[in-house]
């Protein structure tokens, strides 16, 4: 499938806001890579599928979460997070992505892990500074990534943990082990 084909069947998985945040997230990923040094071409790829699975029913993503033995403890947490495993799944069986690296940019995208690869780091840092995004400190995230990639993302995943700690919600734990690594 070429980049067009994809482009289609996404926006066709998709309402036209979240195709708008989509393309801010590839926008925002190349503008990354280029930035830190990493493959332009492959960080937008990731940022295309990055969301594929966000409005899939609730029920399907959990029978892909079983059937394809994802890692089970995400059923016991936020179900917001389920769409970035599935999404790479769906990515490497429907869409024939074949490259790990962008599948794990994807896979990883919303909880982030310990240990993330700089194109991991780019997409989920994009996903929090794209254009659209508004939230209290997009804009001090925005500020850090015109140098330090780390810094910007470890801002993100203070802001998404003070925000699940407010909500009174559980926090996954990879996105703990994401933060605490790059404190390290
Ligand atoms: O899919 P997007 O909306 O573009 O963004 P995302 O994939 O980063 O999803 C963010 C949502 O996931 C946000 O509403 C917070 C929610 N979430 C729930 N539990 C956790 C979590 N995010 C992280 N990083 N860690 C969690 O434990
Ligand atoms: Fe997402
Ligand atoms: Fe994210
Ligand atoms: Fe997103």
């Amino acid at each position: 499938m070429n980049r067009e084909q994809m482009i289609e069947k996404v926006k066709a998985e998709m309402p036209e806001r979240r195709w708008l945040h989509t393309q801010g997230v590839m926008d925002t990923a190349i503008v990354l890579a280029k930035r830190f040094g990493e493959d332009p071409v492959r960080s937008e790829l990731a940022a295309i599928l990055h969301d594929v699975a966000k409005y899939w029913p609730t029920e399907r993503m959990k029978q892909v979460i079983q059937e394809q033995s994802l890692p089970a403890d995400l059923l016991y947490y936020d179900k917001e997070l389920w769409h970035a495993p599935v999404g790479a799944w769906i990515a490497e069986h429907e869409y024939g992505v074949t490259d790990s690296e962008v599948l794990n940019a994807i896979r990883y995208h919303t909880s982030g892990r310990r240990g993330m690869t700089k194109l991991e780091k780019i997409v989920c840092l994009a996903d929090y500074m794209e254009p659209g995004r508004d939230f209290p400190g997009v804009n001090d995230i925005r500020r850090l990534s015109e140098q330090f990639l780390d810094e910007a993302l470890l801002a993100g995943f203070n802001s998404t943990i003070s925000f699940l700690i407010q909500k009174g919600k559980r926090i996954f734990p990879l996105t703990v082990e994401a933060r605490n690594g790059l404190l390290e």
